[in-house]
């Protein structure tokens, strides 16, 4: 950290807000070259504030991933919504994403204008993501109303988080509203979670992938252990937390088939990031109504506002 405290050195948090299953995780994972939020094809399934973090020679970009803003039905929702307000209270530039292949709703209306309300002073970028999935002339038109929902904001970027086309054009607007500040971080950390916390993540997005209907979204994951073995391999033991005692017996599968399948596909993630050999034990629990419990809650670390 030779730059630490020198002048001409920027850094800042940068929050990314949008409706959920607009690809705010996706576009982490790829400014910071690793994977630090969970990605799948449902909505809400970023739960708490998550940073990435991006040093460069002269700057240091703290990314701010959040849950997708929605109306919330459980304290676990009004605890998510909540900590993505708080993200873009705290953010030295607020990231405003949208999904083109959707149209503006009024959820969307309703978040651009509550941030203009509730953040005015700081400045905002949009982003237009997925354009890999639709035709140029499209984006045009789009662009124009949301320019007409803010007109204040510094640039509105046409991005596609999964190609990454856009994405410098995006560094570069970030970059100039970045604070001048030493860097927050030592230049070899990508995020703030602990080791139990990226594990507990990298389960929960597996059992997204293979579960189906409300099941996955009243499933926590809690890691108990991560210790090492004598051999070198890594012994983690996680426990899943499911709502209903009906629920169990859809986790575990027939024969144990489906817990083996996100046992097996989370290993191998795990094996990646460790960079060594891991035997995952999981356990699937219930615990009624975890999600509208606050104790339970505070537990599995989702009171992070
Ligand atoms: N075609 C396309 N798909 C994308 C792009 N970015 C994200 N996706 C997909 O959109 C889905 C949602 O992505 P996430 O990154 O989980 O979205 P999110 O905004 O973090 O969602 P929440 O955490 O639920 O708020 C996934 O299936 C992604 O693969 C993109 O640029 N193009
Ligand atoms: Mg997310």
């Amino acid at each position: 950290m030779s730059e630490a405290g020198a002048k001409g050195y920027r850094c800042g948090f940068v929050a990314l807000l949008g409706l959920p299953n607009v690809g705010k995780s996706t576009l982490l994972n790829r400014l910071i070259g690793g994977k630090a939020a969970i990605v799948t094809p449902k909505p809400q399934t970023t739960r708490h504030r998550i940073l990435g973090i991006r040093t460069e020679a002269d700057r240091q970009f703290v990314f701010v991933d959040t849950p997708g803003v929605h109306e919330p039905k459980t304290r676990m929702g009004e605890l998510m919504v909540r900590a993505a307000w708080a993200a873009a209270a705290e953010a030295d530039v607020v990231v405003v994403m949208q999904d083109v292949l959707r149209p503006i709703t009024q959820a969307l209306e309703r978040l651009i204008t509550g941030l203009r309300a509730r953040v005015p002073d700081e400045p905002r970028l949009h982003l237009l993501n997925k354009i890999d999935k639709v035709k140029k002339a499209e984006l045009l038109p789009r662009i124009a109303r949301t320019r007409e929902l803010d007109p204040d904001a510094r640039a509105y970027i046409p991005i596609s988080a999964l190609t990454g086309e856009g994405v410098e054009a995006f560094l570069e607007e970030a970059g100039k509203l970045l604070p001048e500040h030493p860097p927050l971080y030592p230049e070899d950390w990508w995020t703030d979670q602990h080791e139990e916390q990226l594990v507990a993540e990298y389960v929960r997005e597996k059992l997204f992938m293979v579960l189906r209907d409300e099941v996955p979204f009243q499933t926590a994951v809690d890691v108990a252990r991560i210790v090492e073995e004598e051999d070198g391999a890594l012994a983690i033991d996680a426990t899943i937390w499911v709502h209903k005692a009906s629920q169990k017996p859809i986790v575990i599968g027939k024969g144990g088939q489906r817990l083996k399948e996100v046992g097996m596909r989370a290993r191998k993630e795990l094996e990646w990031l460790f960079g060594r050999h891991v035997r995952l034990h999981l356990w699937v629990k219930v615990a009624p109504d975890w999600f509208d419990r606050i104790g339970k809650l505070r537990e599995l670390g989702l009171d992070r506002v």
